[in-house]
């Protein structure tokens, strides 16, 4: 129809032959460019749905050099490294409590940076290898080379030797996620470090500048302030944004209280050998400069252009419909990389599980990014699920809502005399059919209290339900009839 010549056109570059063999045409069903969070599960599930899967994972080193194994920024720079660094904080928190409780000890109690890493590297070798292993043993194909589009259906694969090899699939899905930003400044690749170098870090830090106020940033500020280093956080305008901002706030409190300094309203301007001039232009002279300025998706020399699929130019991002495909109909993408998606594991492991399903299997439902619950690993550890009281009220306007807070002060504090007034959770309502829309939590092991909180809000949890809920006495996640929830008006004075 239409005439002949797009046929032949379709016949002499192979297009035509294809799509008569169908896709046993073609080496793989699905080739998965990224063996993350994301490009993992998907593969896994495609390959457990009998398909012939390929998975592509390339880690181009940092400036400084830092390189890791297959599972992509959680396992290797992420989550992991950063939550087994809290925790080590959290031990020498509680190695100070501990004297309230009776623990005598004469030894003088300091803490090693180079045994941490080093247990918590090989941690992470263990991952690495069994990622490796669950692979084959799905019958997974694995290449560690970089993934570049050079045709329709067709990807080259370059590998650390500079060796390319091309393979063909029907299905594409790209999941090869985020890198660190860098400030675009005199000295910043020379002089500075970002997550990607921390968490193998072969020295002690010692006194640590770190720049950018997100989750990132705050995190690393916490668990090395924790460790007894000196660190100072340069904020160049809010902290925590995207989050509740009366919540930041209280993050960025309580770290100052316990020892980090925060320098507001500044931006570094130039870093030198072991120096920093700031935008005041005064000199910081810490021993390390960390930057977490924000993440850059890698999607920019993956040879998108080549088949057309579409990016934000602005920010990267790869805009896909509610089934993760992009404008090109056989290639899909997920995880970080996503536009207006939540940048979180869980989120990356669930879409890529739902898309292999629907690709493969018989299941249809897509992946629910509403009420994704998450967790900020400060010192104080920040909980929600939901809306952030800003958003809640460009959503739902004020008038329609009702917020509801508590101070708590933990069990485990009050022997150990810490800080009383300071754990805190709000949950934001909406006044007509009094479901939770928003809810917030600062207290220890806030991460386990919101996950149960996240499941009942997926089931529409109202306040009533709430204060119907008898609770787990004595922890944090309760919700006591001597510490319910009180409704926030304009005289409380938090
Ligand atoms: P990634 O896991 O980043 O995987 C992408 C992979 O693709 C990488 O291995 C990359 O090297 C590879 N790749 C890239 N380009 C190519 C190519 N062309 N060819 C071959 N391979 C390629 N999330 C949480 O849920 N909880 C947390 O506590 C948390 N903490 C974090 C802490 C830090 C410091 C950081 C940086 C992130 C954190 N995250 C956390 C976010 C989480 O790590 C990401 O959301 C998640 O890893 C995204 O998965 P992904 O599959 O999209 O990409
Ligand atoms: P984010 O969430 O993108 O935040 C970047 C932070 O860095 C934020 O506080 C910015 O301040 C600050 N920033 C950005 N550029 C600069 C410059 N030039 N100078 C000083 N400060 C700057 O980044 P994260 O790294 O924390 O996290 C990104 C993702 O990685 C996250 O979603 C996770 O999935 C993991 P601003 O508020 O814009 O003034």
């Amino acid at each position: 129809m239409g005439g002949c010549e797009q046929t032949f056109q379709a016949h002499q570059s192979g297009v035509l032959e294809k799509l008569l063999q169908g896709d046993s045409a073609y080496d793989y069903d699905l080739i998965v460019i990224g063996g993350g969070s994301g490009g993992l599960a998907c593969a896994q599930e495609a390959a457990v749905l009998g398909k012939k899967v390929m998975v592509l994972d390339f880690v181009l080193p940092s400036p400084q050099g830092t390189s890791w194994g297959l599972g992509g920024t959680c396992v290797n720079v992420g989550c992991i490294p950063k939550k087994l660094m809290h925790q080590a904080a959290l031990l020498g928190q509680a190695l100070i409590d501990s004297r309230k409780f009776g623990w005598e000890y004469n030894q003088q109690v300091k803490h090693n940076w180079e045994t941490m890493t080093e247990a918590i590297q090989n941690h992470i070798g263990s991952l690495n290898w069994g990622y490796r292993l669950s692979l084959r043993e799905k019958a997974v194909a694995y290449v560690n080379s970089y993934g570049e589009f050079v045709e329709h259906h067709k990807i080259k694969a370059t590998n650390r030797k500079g060796q390319e090899t091309c393979y063909t699939a029907a299905k594409f899905v790209i999941a090869t996620g985020e890198r660190p930003r860098y400030l675009g400044i005199q000295g910043d690749k020379e002089y500075c470090i970002t997550s990607d170098d921390l968490f193998s870090l072969p020295y002690c830090p010692g006194k640590t500048l770190v720049v950018g106020a997100s989750y990132v940033a705050l995190e690393c500020a916490g668990f090395l302030a924790g460790l007894g280093l000196d660190v100072t956080v340069m904020v160049r305008s809010i902290l925590l944004r995207g989050f509740d901002q009366e919540m930041a706030e209280k993050v960025g409190s309580y770290m100052e209280q316990h020892g980090v300094k925060f320098l507001r309203k500044f931006v570094p301007v130039m870093v030198s050998l072991g120096d920093i001039w700031n935008s005041f232009y005064f000199l910081f002279t810490p021993s390390l400069v960390l930057l977490a300025i924000g993440r850059d998706s890698c999607t920019r020399k993956i040879g998108l252009e080549k088949i057309g699929v579409k990016i934000n130019e602005k920010s990267g991002k790869i805009p896909v419909n509610d089934v993760e495909q992009t404008n090109v109909p056989y290639v899909y993408a997920i995880g970080d990389i996503l536009e207006g998606k939540l940048e979180l594991t869980p989120v990356a492991i669930q879409a890529g599980k739902l898309l292999a399903r629907r690709l493969f299997g018989d299941l249809m439902s897509e992946c629910d990014y509403i009420n994704v619950p998450t967790t900020v690993f400060t010192p104080l550890e920040y909980g929600c699920c939901g809306l952030s009281e800003e958003k809640a009220i460009e959503v739902h306007k004020k008038e329609n809502l009702e917020v509801y807070h508590t101070l708590f002060w933990p069990l485990e504090w009050t022997v150990a005399g810490r800080d009383n007034n300071t754990c805190y959770a709000k949950i934001i309502c909406n006044k007509f059919d009094n479901v939770l829309v928003g809810f917030h939590i600062l207290g220890p092991n806030a991460g386990e209290v919101t996950q149960g909180f996240a499941a009942a809000m997926k089931c529409g949890l109202t306040k009533q339900l709430l204060d119907d809920t008898i609770g787990i006495h004595p922890t944090c996640g309760e919700v006591r009839k001597d510490k319910t929830f009180l409704k926030l008006t304009s005289i409380d004075v938090v």
